[in-house]
């Protein structure tokens, strides 16, 4: 049994209240630790320990703080296999998968916010003959870090890598369904020579805890990734103080396929968009449209390669899928496949849990037969089901395309480029791909439209958040 304890001021310490969460491995269904079960006390302790180390973090040289960051971003990669092995056995995901895109993304997160801090400028405004004013960015001091359990590692370096470059001091919380890593990342930031009291993590319930970090006056900033209603309450705690807020939430992401694509690649990059890390992706394409002219070619070809992936053991290296993330997660699933198949869905691959020991696994699902607006078709899944509906043309597309609440990111599949950028203009989505998926370029804005979110991150977006800009006007 594994005991994951709270990191405060450079050290691992037992939670305040004494009392523990269950933490499972998936794959198993069986409990593998127990997670500190945070309080109040517990975050008292961790922002005056930041608040202790701020000045002298937000002092440091530039070069000095990416010196550390870089070779925290060394020691993730000299770690690769341990912290695979860990994302794995926590969210049920394919070893291979944490290997390749999950944990070294987790180290190119904290190489590029270092390099980026180096490189930054700021603006200065010239009143001819008159005055200058140039722009100062100070951080912001203890900030908060919230994040979910589909991407563990991957999404909370996302967050605390930005903030930590741009000289606050963190507490991070990690989802308490999948906190191993992130625990392991305590350790790294130590050897790494981050200094004690600049990055905290506290574990937990996210309503006890994490609610508390945004109630917390001294916390001056969230930045969030997880559900939509979870992001409606943390932005209306934080609004009655006027605290900064960056909300990365759900999506019901549309995939548009025109009868002109590239069809080998638009087949194959689907099943890809649909099915990676479990369909548990904000990314991924969960409503595939397609044109009626290729409609059965595209289904029977795209039901036939997802056919070919092999849901198992995720520590196999043939394995595609691995398990979902929890129980209550595999009932979610389950509920709204049958609900499509009451609404008239007809189930053409998949379906139905499948049984390895006491695991959390599901087939890979494709349902047709429902329009855009019945309830599958509305709602976050997050899970490896995705539903196939046939259009008319490009004005029939964005209709459907558009006809959620959600808005982070689309995928357009069209050879004619012309159309590409039509199309890409009228869809509300924050991340539009044509004719690829999951191409993600560091410096790019980040985040959705709509129901999906509220800022960006990324790029200058993540170092302008976790800063407070301050004109200053000097006449000359
Ligand atoms: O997310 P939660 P969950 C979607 C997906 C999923 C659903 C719920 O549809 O089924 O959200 O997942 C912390 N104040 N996404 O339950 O609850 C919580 O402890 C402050 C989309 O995991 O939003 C965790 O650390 N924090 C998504 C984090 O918030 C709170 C990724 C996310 O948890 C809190 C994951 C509160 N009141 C799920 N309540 C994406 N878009 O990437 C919870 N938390």
């Amino acid at each position: 049994m594994i005991t994951i304890n709270n990191f405060i001021n450079g050290t691992f310490k037992a939670p305040a209240s004494g009392e523990y969460l269950d933490v499972y491995n998936p794959s198993e269904g069986k409990v593998y630790g127990k997670v500190a079960s945070s309080t109040s006390d517990d975050l008292e302790e961790a922002v005056l320990a930041a608040q202790k180390a701020f000045p002298q973090w937000s002092g440091l040289p530039i070069a000095e703080r990416s010196r550390i960051l870089l070779k925290l971003a060394d020691l993730i990669e000299a770690n690769l296999d341990q912290l695979a092995a860990a994302e794995s056995m926590d969210n049920g995901k394919p070893v291979k998968l944490a290997k390749s895109v999950d944990i070294p993304r987790a180290a190119t997160n904290f190489r590029f916010f270092a390099s980026a801090i180096v490189n930054e400028s700021s603006e200065a405004h010239i009143m001819e003959g008159e005055a200058v004013n140039y722009t100062r960015r100070a951080p912001l001091g203890v900030v908060g870090c919230i994040s979910p359990w589909n991407l563990p590692l991957y999404l909370f370096t996302w967050k605390v890598a930005p903030a930590l470059a741009t000289g606050n001091c963190v507490i991070g919380k990690p989802s308490e369904i999948t906190p191993y890593t992130a625990s392991l990342l305590c350790e790294l930031a130590n050897e790494a020579g981050i200094p004690a009291g600049v990055f905290n993590v506290l574990h937990g319930n996210g309503a006890v805890i994490g609610q508390k970090m945004v109630e917390h006056t001294d916390v001056k900033a969230i930045s969030f990734t997880g559900g939509t209603l979870t992001g409606k309450i943390i932005g209306q705690t934080a609004a009655t103080q006027f605290k900064k807020v960056s909300l990365e939430l759900g999506g019901k992401n549309p995939v548009v396929i025109f009868d002109d694509c590239d069809f080998e690649e638009a087949v194959s990059t689907s099943v890809r968009s649909a099915f990676t890390n479990q369909g548990e992706i904000c990314l991924c394409g969960s409503r595939i449209f397609v044109q009626k002219g290729i409609y059965e070619k595209f289904r029977d070809e795209f039901i036939s390669r997802v056919g070919e992936l092999k849901v198992g053991n995720p520590q196999e290296e043939s394995t595609d899928l691995g398990a979902l993330v929890s129980k209550g997660h595999l009932e979610k699933v389950k509920k709204y496949v049958d609900e499509a198949a009451t609404d008239g869905g007809t189930i053409l691959t998949g379906g139905k849990q499948l049984k390895f020991g006491e695991g959390y696994f599901f087939e890979p699902t494709v349902i047709e037969g429902l329009d855009e607006y019945c309830t599958i078709n509305q709602e976050e899944v997050f899970g490896p089901v995705v539903t196939l509906v046939p259009f008319e043309n490009e004005a029939d597309a964005i209709a459907k395309a558009n006809s959620t609440q959600y808005g982070l990111a689309s995928v357009i599949w069209t050879q004619d480029v012309k159309k590409a950028h039509r199309v890409a203009h009228q869809i509300k989505s924050g991340i539009v791909w044509v004719n690829c998926w999951m191409l993600r370029d560091l410096r790019t804005p980040f985040g959705g439209m709509k129901s999906s979110g509220v800022g960006r991150e990324g790029g200058s977006e993540a170092l302008r958040f976790f800063t407070e800009p301050q004109n200053i006007c000097i006449k000359m």
